[in-house]
């Protein structure tokens, strides 16, 4: 199993801390990000869309973080991660989806803003991160983790850029119950860091 990585990526680094806390073995292959060799053959062979992550296992070629924490948590993580009854499934799943979405359109793009100098809407970044801090709030009440009684790949997928969140000007601040969460997701055994988390 390879994983195709940055450093500095949130997706990335998801898939890296899935595939510890599951302790599964892979090999990291540093990808040169600013050097553009995700657009450039092999890796646009491997992953049109020109992003990594990508995962390769044996010949099954991987794009998309979320996609790869569904698969790993199936084929790898037993019923632990990602259940396949049905209203289990789909409650992870809507979380799963807010990593893709409103994460990825809040938090995330505030970073690359701030961090990377993408040319984004900042303003427009930070008021859909605001919403997501009250989403995560709310969804926590009461609860230890997003999906289940137990953590699943919804709290993988959705942990990187809010807790990054402070790179792009969104820091946890007044939302107790996402800092706990966060906080609890860095106890889990076998958790490893990223730069800045
Ligand atoms: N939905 C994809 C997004 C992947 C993505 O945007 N990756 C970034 C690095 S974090 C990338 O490769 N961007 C390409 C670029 O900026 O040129 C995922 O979750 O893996």
């Amino acid at each position: 199993m390879q994983l195709y990585d940055l450093e500095l990526s949130g997706n990335c680094y998801k898939v890296r801390l899935f595939l510890s806390l599951i302790g599964q073995p892979y090999e990291l292959i540093p990808v040169d990000f600013l050097g553009g060799a995700h657009k450039k053959p092999p890796l646009s062979d491997m992953n049109p869309f020109c992003e990594i992550p990508i995962l390769t296992d044996g010949a099954l070629t991987l794009r998309d973080s979320q996609a790869i924490l569904i698969y790993l948590a199936r084929q790898y993580g037993g019923e632990a991660w990602l259940p396949t009854e049905a209203a289990s499934m789909a409650q992870v799943m809507e979380w799963v989806m807010m990593a893709e979405n409103e994460i990825a359109r809040g938090p995330n793009d505030a970073r690359l803003h701030d961090k990377f100098g993408y040319e984004l809407d900042h303003g427009l970044a930070v008021d859909k991160a605001k919403r997501v801090l009250s989403l995560l709030e709310a969804q926590l009440e009461g609860k230890e983790w997003l999906a289940l009684d137990r953590p699943t790949i919804a709290d993988i997928a959705c942990f990187p850029y809010v807790a990054l969140g402070h790179e792009g000007r969104i820091p946890v601040g007044d939302h107790p119950n996402v800092a706990a969460w966060i906080n609890r997701i860095k106890s889990l055994p076998r958790f490893v860091t990223m730069p800045e988390l």
